[in-house]
């Protein structure tokens, strides 16, 4: 397939700048005489709160950055095109394998970035087919669509430069933990569709890794969270409570299981470790965390803290929230990924809590209380 040909894909053409003149990347990964002075990335998933992250980082790398994008009118691509002016938009969807193909075609990537998925666990027993197809087949639609554009076979393997492909595993396929702190030779017992469709994305690159000798690595991260957190999840949903309850608009926040644990870091963190892992020699799977753990109360205790009120005057618990099988503590061993990385977070639990807050606080003053950046809904 040569570079820059077969523009098969729709390109999103709502003012997406020509970002062909960013600065020459820094070198990562494989150089050869033919390797373009400035890499290309595919994130998939863009809209999201990694997605978003990421591609800041690979920009401020020098990247020639496109996401992909679903729908014909993804209310999402406003706040995309808001955050990152420099993203290249291309439409396709992890539920069509041709649009993938077509993708891989436009952009011609050196780096493929699957953070598509339907992220919320509770979500994934309400529609499991649909999180199985996405979460779990969506990874198998990435690797073909490489495979295929890459003229990679069973008898054919890839030679020389090649695409790299990184797959967003989770700390959520361990599941009911077999020992802790959990790493990479931890074994997985999923307690969500989700969980089984992760671990089912995580195989099936490791076997494309193996099968194909693709360069296919899965990061298994544990939580991360931030400001751009979707307000479904339970550390969002805390921040903006707080924010809510301190500047009068509620008096309430309703939780389930307090007693769950968490390792918990700042997405901002989590996505150079990504970076790192499409960078180095030889392919292999990091776990990806802080190897510190607190309880969702613990969190609550925290936040209400960071402006001056007690959790005891407004948490009440829900059983609406309780989901039909919890994973009850996490805790990640990522000595790996410090050793052969050299990765580890900048942001610990506090100063993440306390930076939530804080956003929420400001976003909720100048909004009139209306938390519009709209990453998600609380809709269990
Ligand atoms: P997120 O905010 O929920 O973002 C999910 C993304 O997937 C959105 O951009 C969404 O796009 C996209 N998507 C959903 N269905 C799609 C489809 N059919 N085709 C194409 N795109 C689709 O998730 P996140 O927190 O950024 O997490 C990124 C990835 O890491 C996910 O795979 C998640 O499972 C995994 N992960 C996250 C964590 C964490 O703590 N954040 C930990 C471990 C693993 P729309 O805007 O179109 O819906
Ligand atoms: O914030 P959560 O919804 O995140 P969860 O289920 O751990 O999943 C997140 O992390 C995974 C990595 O381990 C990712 F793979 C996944 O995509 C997602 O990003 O819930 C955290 C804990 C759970 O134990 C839950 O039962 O908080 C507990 N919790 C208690 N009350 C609540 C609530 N969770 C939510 N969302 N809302 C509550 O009211």
């Amino acid at each position: 397939m040569s570079k820059r040909a077969g523009a098969t894909a729709a390109v999103v053409s709502v003012s997406c700048p020509d970002v062909a003149q960013s600065p020459a990347a820094t070198a990562v990964g494989p150089t050869d005489a033919e390797t373009p002075l400035t890499r290309s990335a595919l994130i998939t998933g863009i809209t999201g709160q990694d997605g978003s992250y990421l591609a800041e980082h690979l920009l401020a790398q020098g990247y020639e950055v496109w996401g992909l994008v679903r729908g014909q009118a993804n209310p999402r691509v406003r706040l995309v095109r808001q955050l990152l002016e420099e993203v290249r938009l291309v439409r396709g969807d992890l539920l069509d394998q041709g649009s993938l193909i077509s993708a891989v075609e436009r952009v011609q990537p050196d780096e493929v970035y699957n953070l598509a998925a339907i992220s919320y666990v509770p979500m994934s027993w309400q529609q499991a087919e649909l999180t199985g197809e996405v979460t779990g087949l969506g990874v198998l639609r990435v690797l073909e669509a490489i495979r295929v554009c890459s003229g990679i076979s069973a008898s054919r393997s890839p030679a020389g430069r090649q695409i790299r492909f990184y797959q967003a595993s989770s700390s959520e396929m361990f599941g009911k933990v077999r020992e802790s702190p959990q790493s990479e030779q931890t074994p997985f017992h999923p307690r969500s569709p989700y969980g089984v469709a992760k671990a089912y994305g995580h195989h099936l690159t490791q076997n494309y890794r193996e099968s194909y000798g693709m360069f296919a690595v899965s990061g298994i991260l544990f939580n991360h969270e931030s400001p751009r957190r979707g307000a479904e999840f339970v550390t969002r949903k805390v921040s903006l409570g707080v924010a809510k309850i301190k500047l009068g608009y509620e008096r309430q926040l309703r939780l389930g299981n307090l007693g769950a644990s968490r390792d918990w870091g700042f997405a901002g963190d989590y996505v150079r470790a990504m970076h790192m892992m499409l960078g180095q020699d030889v392919p292999t799977d990091y776990v990806v965390g802080t190897g510190v753990t607190h309880s969702v109360g613990e969190l609550v205790e925290l936040a209400f803290g960071v402006v001056g009120l007690d959790w005891q005057d407004h948490v009440v618990t829900d059983a609406a929230f309780i989901r039909p099988a919890e994973v009850d503590r996490l805790c990640a061993n990522p000595a790996k990924a410090a050793s052969e990385l050299g990765w580890k977070p900048k942001i610990g639990f506090e100063e993440l809590v306390t930076m939530m807050v804080e956003a929420d606080l400001e976003l909720l003053s100048v909004s009139g209380g209306h938390a519009d950046d709209s990453f998600g809904s609380d809709a269990w």
